[in-house]
Order: C-alpha cells, then structure tokens, then sequence
C-alpha cells in the first residue's frame, strides 16, 4: 500500500455506525499450522444513525473467509462485496444475524496486532485496529457489545485457555484436546477484548472491595517466573485500593487477570479483565530488576487498573478521543505514583520526560493536538503529546478548579457516561458543570499543537511596596510551518494558562502574596497562588512587600510552557537553595546547569574553551552537604538535563560540542567535588539487604549519581570503585549503575564487566535487554559498530520489540553517537526500520520518530539525514504506518 491508496481520517467526518452489534459468539480452535474462528453476531440497524438506511460494512485483515450467513442462510456471490479490508452487505435486514467463519494464521504474524504466537503461547492485541484481523467486524470503539468466547485446544501444549470476563465452563473433548468457555457480563469495544492460549504459570490472589466483594487476582507467566511475580500482584493490590480511597472507584470484576508476554509492541493493555502486559512491567526480582522498573510496575499495572473506569466503563467514541481515556489514566497512575512515593521526586521525573519527548515532539514534523484533526494510521498517534500532555491538561484542569471540585467532575463524568462511548468534550463538560468553572476558552488545549511560550518579567517598586509581574504568551517561537498559518488566522485565541506563583524573600522565606484589587483577605495565608493567564498579556500586581522578592514562576510546573524569565545567576541560585517548591528548587539548578551547557556548547563549537564558574561548583556542594535530607532529591538536583532537551534550546544543534559541554560540566564538578563525591557516596550505604522502597531507593540513586560523576575522572580509583560496586551488589540497581558508569569508560574494566553481564545474565531476557541497550547508550566513539556487531548476536532478535526498543531505540537516542557527522548513524537506522517494516510497522514506525529533529541540525548532517530518509520512503513495499512518519518528516 502506498499514500496515495492509505487514506486520511478526518476527525470532523465521525458519523454514528449505522448498525450496532448487541452481541458476540466466538469459537476459537487452535489447529496444528492454523487458527479456525467462527463467530455471531446480532446486529442491528443503530437508531441513532443517518436515516438513510446504509449497507452494513465490516472490516477484516488477512482473513481467508470460509462461509458467510446471515440468519442461518449461507450467503450467495451476489448477497456481498468483499475486499482485502471490507466485507459489505447491501441490503441487510434491520435485524440479523451474521455468522462468519475465517481461517487465520497467527504463526506468521509478527505485526504483533491481532492473534499471534510468542514462544508456545497465543496472545491477542486489539487496541487500536486489530481485533479485524480475528474475525470480520465492524471494529470501531463507539459499538459495544456483549462477548462469549470458546476456547479449543490441545490440552498438553496449550493448557491455559482465557478471554475476558468470568469462566463459563470447561472440559475435555477427546484427541487430547479441551476447551473453556468465558462470558464477559460487560458490553465493551472489541478493541477491549483479549485470549490467551498458552503454556503459563499463575500467582493467584485476592482482593475485597470497600463494599465486600470478593475479587479472584491472578498473574499468568512464562514457567519458572513466578518467583518474578510478587511484585506486580501487590501494586495491583495497592492501585485498587487507591483507587476506591482517592476516586470512590470499586473494581465491578470477579475476576482480574494479568497475562505477562515476552513479545509485545508497547507497555500493556487494559483488556476488561484480562490486561495483556509486556513482561518489562510484570516481572520483578531484587537481582534482575532496578528500583526504575519496580516503579514502572507500579505505575503501568495501576494504569491498566485504573483504565477499567477511565476507558472501559466509559470509552471513546472515535480514536481522534484517544486523550479521553490515555491522558486521564496518565494523569491518575501520576498521582498513585506521587501518593507511592515522593510526590516532588516523581512531579521532577515527570517533567523531565516530557521535556525530553513531548516538547521536542511538539516542536517537530509530528506535532499534533492532543485531540488530533485527522491521521493516516492510528498506531502513530499513541505518543507522549497524546499521553503526556493530555495527562497535563487534565492537571491543569484540576489546578484551575482545585481538588474537590475535580472530584466531583469525575464523578458527574462516571454518573452521565457510564456505559458509554464519548468524547473529550464530554470530558471537560462535567469538570465545567460540576465546577462552575467556564473551561471554554481551556480547551483550546485540545485542539492546537505546540508548547506555548510564557514570557514573564517582574518590577519591583520600594516606594508602592508592590510587585508587578507581566505575563505574555505565545505560540510563536515554537510554531511549525503548519501551526503558524492558523496564528495568523482570525481564529488564533491564547491559552488559559494557570501559572502558580510564589515570592520568595531574602531568607529564603515565603511572603505574602496579596493580589491589587482583591482585598487582603483573599490570598492571606497562601504562600502560592495560581494566576489565570488568559490574555495575550496581563499584569498581576502583588501589595505590600516590604522588600524585593525573588519570583517563583509555574510552581509544581503548573502548565506545560516554556519559561522564559531573566532571573541572574545569584536569583537562580537563592531559588535552588531556598525555594519552598521543590520543584522549582530543581528547576532553578536545571535553568543554571542548562545556561552554562549552552553557553559552553557555543564555545566549543567555535573552537572557545568553555568556561565554568566557581558558583555552580559551590551549589553542587551545598546540594551534596544537604543530601541526606532528601537522597532522592538531591540525585535529581544533581542530575543535568539531557543532551536532547538541550538541543531543544540551541537554533543549530552542533551535538559534538553540546556533549562535550555537558560532560565537561560534568567532569569540572568531580574534579573539584571527588571527596565530597565519594563522601556522599559512601555515607549513603546501605547495610542492610536490598528493599525497594522509595528511601532506600532514593539512597541508591544519589549513592549511583556520585558514582557516575567520579566516572568523569577516568582515574584507577574510580574504575575500581565502580568495579568494586558492579561485583558485589546484591541488586540490579547498584549493578547496573556501576556497570553504566564503566560503559562510558575506554577501559579494561569495561570489558570484564560486560562479559560477566552477559554470562551470568544470558538466560534473563528482560537483564539481556539491559546489556543490549547499556552498550547502545555509550558515549565511546566506536558504539555504532558495536552496535553493529550486536545485531549479529544471539541475544538480538529483530522480532523482539523489546529485543528493537533496547538497541536500535536507544541507539537513536544517543544524541552525540546517531547524529555523527558523517550520517553513519543516519544510514544505519534508517537501514534497521527498512528491514524492521516487513516484520512490524508499527515498532519500525516508532523508531523512525528518532529522526523528528533532523532540521534542527547543521547542513551537512541535515543533508545525510535527508538522503537516508528518502532512502527508506522509496522502500517498495513500505508500511502506511511508516510512510506517514516519513513523509511527515520529509515534508
Ligand atoms: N491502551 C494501552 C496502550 C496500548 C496501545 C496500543 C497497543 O497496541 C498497538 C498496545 C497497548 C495503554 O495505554 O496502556
Ligand atoms: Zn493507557
């Protein structure tokens, strides 16, 4: 298929179905070589649909259709027209029922979409599209229907049969096969129904709800992982509860299974009652998992959890609504996180994440609005601006309204959608109607791309005694070619951006913050205040200060904007010190870090050396004096922000001199901070055996921040050290760490310890993965060819995504080594997604966004990118999903 036959989708063409399917009847048998589906459907015409009456039309993908029949008799040649994708019945009664039968191969699907095998087992994967490549269907998520599902199977190598809802039956049909029978009592989307046929082990548990009911928990893995397993039951124990304590939202299951498989295109998913997860965010053991995974367990587990109210009991009516369901359930496994753990620590991480991945998406050639306005493959639009910043919006919602408002705008959402298929007006409706909140002018954050920019100045008068803050926005300095038509059109409005402010005295201490015009009793007592920004301009004009503050902008990074405020070095450094926002106490250190990054960039690039001032050095100790107060903390305050966020800030990117700024930063603070480095490093020990819990992690993750800085010495002591760490840890944290750190060094040790990696880890397919990505990352010179080398290794599997994300995502994520000056890095990958499309599109499509920023570099390399592009765009043969990608970056 090419772009000129992949059609666009409009988001404004929604039309209702014109026929529902009240319910589902599907037979499975799994044959040696092949998969046999029968299936009935009741349909009927939707009354809610255009009254012309229009033909019945059901999708379908690589199906061999065996018979057709409606209402029992088989239809003739002429009853039907069928494409490769469509199956249309012109002139169907108002009421019928279809049977279908098809025949389907899962063996050879290594799309991973639809029914496939991973190892022995079959899984399914629906969400968005690919429950039409189980049976013909009309497969949109606004019909909902009621599923019983039949299982049949050879009993010895397929022993555990399971679909969504509760068992119905099960039993032994003779020739050593069986079979079981499962009836969801929910109507769902089909993109919400899942079977497994596999050979797998259980953990079973259970859960009482807050009203008494008995919930059967059970997580299904590969044999010999159950020991991996105990992790995911409890935080899945842990989101139920926290979901009934902070929502009011029960589990409405008897049942609950997760199903963990080695091969999977994405995180997980919420299939009602039986969540398929890629094994990354199941399996758990303190010696192969690190503090990382166990919280991204956490959160990915509740995220699935939490997509049962927010996404299956209320669903979305088109895929342009994805945000309904996504940024919601982002924004509620974020604040499960923040309740786990640190809630700063978490906020900080957060907005780094999104500052490496949104924000550059939002400023490249995919740059779409939450709410899209149309797409040719809806895979492509599962992305951090859908997810993250969709998450965003809703917290900026629940900034504006505040806490208990929220609240009650999710339960009016619950009490007039429950059961339905709606979109993200519905959404803000109920948070406006349950407020009294006017969000009119809000949700121009669903509709318009790009990071808006907020610039800010602030003027101090000693006679009034007041402080005049001037906020402005624009869309401007991020806007794409397409965006900046629609600014100039009449229809260009500004945000409604909530900007939570805090003045900060001379000690560090809050002050008062009271607002002209609103009285004194209005803001007494606050020490941070959320503007309304809803002009293109305002001022805002604080009384009564006694002395000049020091302003404290987007507290909590209360919108997702760029700042721009001209706070002096001295300003930045009180904040980072004194701040009572944590996180605008990381902020400051980050803007610091950021200016002289960028500053020395521009050095170096014109042969300069860099400068680094006696300052930063200074903050960095009173950061690592302080430490112990907040291990967690002071790793992210010691942490400087990535080469790609950086980037993000320079007009032509020379990545060269941006890493050896960064790391010669780096470098100046081991140099003049090793002892207190190796101090810190050595008074967070932890005696005793490994826990993951977020104080002994957060002492990890300072303890393995030092570690890496003294790497930047490339002295014997810091290898043995890291060595030292790297042999005796009893933990995958410390592990890793230390072997990170020696991957960065052209050393012996390097060698030693990535060989005893891979030999003692070999059998570990998650540790492996570890191993294939530490090496990818690696800022040493000769990384593309190791790269290379390792696409031959037995441990690499192109089949694998995981196999994919750890080495070839991760090499295009190494800033300094894929954007080499001479393209190889270019030619390579885009080489790899040539070869990864004929297997699967949508994990090939996703690595193709590592080249979203290749204008933002100089022309050289923009011309090698280009040629590499191009290269893959006349790929005969090339995917929709990867054709969109690159064309939209060619454009
Ligand atoms: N809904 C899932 C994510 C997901 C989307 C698509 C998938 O296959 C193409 C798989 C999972 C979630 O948000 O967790
Ligand atoms: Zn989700």
């Amino acid at each position: 298929m090419n772009s000129e036959t992949a059609q666009r989708i409009h988001r404004q063409d929604y039309t209702p179905p014109p026929f529902l399917v009240d319910s589902v009847e599907l037979d499975v048998h799994f044959n040696a070589g092949e998969v046999l589906v029968s299936s009935q459907l009741q349909l009927r015409r939707n009354p809610a649909a255009a009254a012309q009456p229009a033909p019945l039309q059901l999708d379908g993908q690589g199906l061999e259709t065996i018979s057709l029949a409606i209402d029992g008799t088989p239809l003739g040649a002429d009853d039907y027209r069928c494409t490769s994708s469509t199956l249309t019945i012109d002139n169907p009664p108002d009421a019928l029922t279809l049977t279908t039968q098809v025949r389907i191969d899962p063996d050879n699907n290594s799309s991973l979409s639809g029914l496939y095998r991973s190892k022995d087992g079959y899984f399914t994967q629906c969400e968005a599209q690919g429950f039409r490549r189980i049976t013909w269907f009309p497969d949109r998520p606004d019909i909902m229907s009621r599923y019983q599902v039949t299982l049949h199977a050879d009993k010895a190598s397929l022993p555990v049969l399971l679909a969504n809802g509760n068992p119905a039956g099960s039993g032994d049909q003779g020739n050593g096969r069986h079979w079981a029978k499962w009836e969801d009592p929910f109507a769902k989307p089909c993109y919400l129904f899942a079977l497994v046929a596999a050979r797998l082990d259980v953990l079973r548990d259970e859960f009482t709800t807050s009203s008494g009911r008995s919930v059967q928990l059970a997580v299904f893995v590969e044999p010999g992982k159950l020991d991996q397993c105990a992790h995911a039951v409890d935080a899945l124990q842990r989101a139920m509860r926290w979901d009934e304590e902070v929502f009011g939202l029960e589990c409405d299951l008897d049942h609950y299974m997760i199903v963990a498989v080695g091969d999977f295109n994405m995180g997980a998913m919420e299939n009602k009652g039986l969540n398929v997860f890629n094994t990354k965010y199941v399996l758990a053991r303190a010696d192969t998992a690190t503090d990382a995974d166990y919280q991204n367990i956490d959160r990915v587990v509740a995220h699935e959890y939490f997509h049962n109210w927010t996404g299956n009991r209320v669903t979305c009516r088109d895929w342009f609504q994805l945000s309904l369901k996504e940024g919601l359930t982002v924004y509620r496994d974020q604040e499960f996180g923040a309740d786990m753990h640190s809630r700063a620590v978490t906020r900080i991480r957060e907005v780094r994440a999104l500052r490496a991945m949104q924000f550059p998406e939002d400023a490249g050639p995919m740059a779409h609005p939450v709410r899209p306005d149309s797409y040719i493959e809806i895979n492509n639009f599962y992305t951090s601006t859908v997810y993250d910043k969709g998450a965003e919006v809703v917290r900026m919602i629940e900034t504006l309204i505040g806490k208990e408002a929220f609240r009650r705008g999710m339960d009016l959402y619950f009490e007039r959608h429950d059961g339905q298929a709606v979109t993200c007006d519905d959404f803000v409706a109920a948070m406006a109607d349950a407020s009294g909140v006017d969000l009119t002018q809000f949700k121009r954050w669903y509709d318009q791309a790009g990071t808006p920019h907020l610039w800010a100045s602030g003027h101090y008068d000693e006679q009034a005694r007041t402080y005049t803050l001037t906020l402005s926005q624009s869309l401007l300095a991020s806007a794409t070619a397409a965006n900046a038509e629609a600014l100039q059109s009449p229809l260009h409005t500004p945000f409604h951006i909530p900007v939570a402010v805090g003045l900060n005295g001379a000690h560090g201490e809050d002050m008062p913050l009271m607002i002209a015009g609103e009285g004194s009793a209005a803001g007494s007592g606050r020490t941070t205040r959320v503007l309304s920004l809803t002009e293109f301009e305002q001022q805002f004009v604080f009384e009564e200060l006694p002395a000049a503050p020091v302003v404290s902008l987007l507290r909590d990074f209360s919108a997702p904007v760029i700042l721009d405020f001209s706070w002096s070095d001295e300003e930045l450094a009180h904040l980072l010190a004194h701040d009572s926002d944590p996180f605008n106490r990381w902020e400051a250190g980050q803007r610091l870090a950021s200016r002289l990054i960028l500053a020395a960039a521009e050095d170096l690039s014109v042969g300069r050396p860099a400068y680094w001032p006696q300052s930063f050095v200074e903050a960095a100790a009173r950061l690592l004096e302080h430490a112990s107060d907040d291990p967690a903390f002071a790793a992210e305050a010691l942490t400087l922000p990535g080469e790609a966020t950086l980037a993000e800030e320079m007009t032509v990117v020379d990545p060269s001199a941006l890493h050896d700024a960064r790391n010669g930063l780096r470098r100046f603070v081991a140099e003049q901070l090793g002892n207190a480095l190796l101090h810190c490093y050595t008074t967070h020990a932890d005696d005793a055996p490994y826990q993951a819990t977020p104080a002994a992690a957060g002492r990890r993750a300072l303890r393995n921040v030092c570690l890496s800085y003294l790497g930047e010495l490339h002295s014997d002591e810091a290898r043995a050290l890291a060595m030292r760490q790297f042999e005796s840890a009893d933990n995958m944290t410390d592990q890793f760490a230390a072997l990170a750190t020696l991957a960065q060094d052209d050393c012996q040790e390097r060698v030693l310890a990535l060989a005893s990696f891979y030999e003692r880890w070999h059998d570990e397919a998650l540790v492996v993965d570890k191993w294939l990505s530490v090496q990818a990352a690696s800022r040493l010179p000769d990384t593309l060819a190791v790269v290379r080398g390792l696409l031959e290794h037995p441990a690499f599997d192109l089949r694998n995504p995981n196999k994919v994300y750890a080495l070839l995502n991760t090499f295009g994520n190494n800033h300094v080594r894929f954007h080499a000056a001479d393209g190889s890095g270019y030619h390579f990958l885009a080489t790899q997604i040539g070869e990864l499309d004929r297997l699967n599109p949508q994990v090939a499509a996703r690595l193709a966004r590592r080249f979203d920023r290749w204008r933002k570099f100089d022309e050289p390399r923009q011309q090698q990118a280009s040629f590499a592009l191009e290269k893959l765009h006349s790929l005969a043969g090339l995917s929709p999903d990867v054709r969109e990608i690159v064309g939209r970056a060619l454009e």
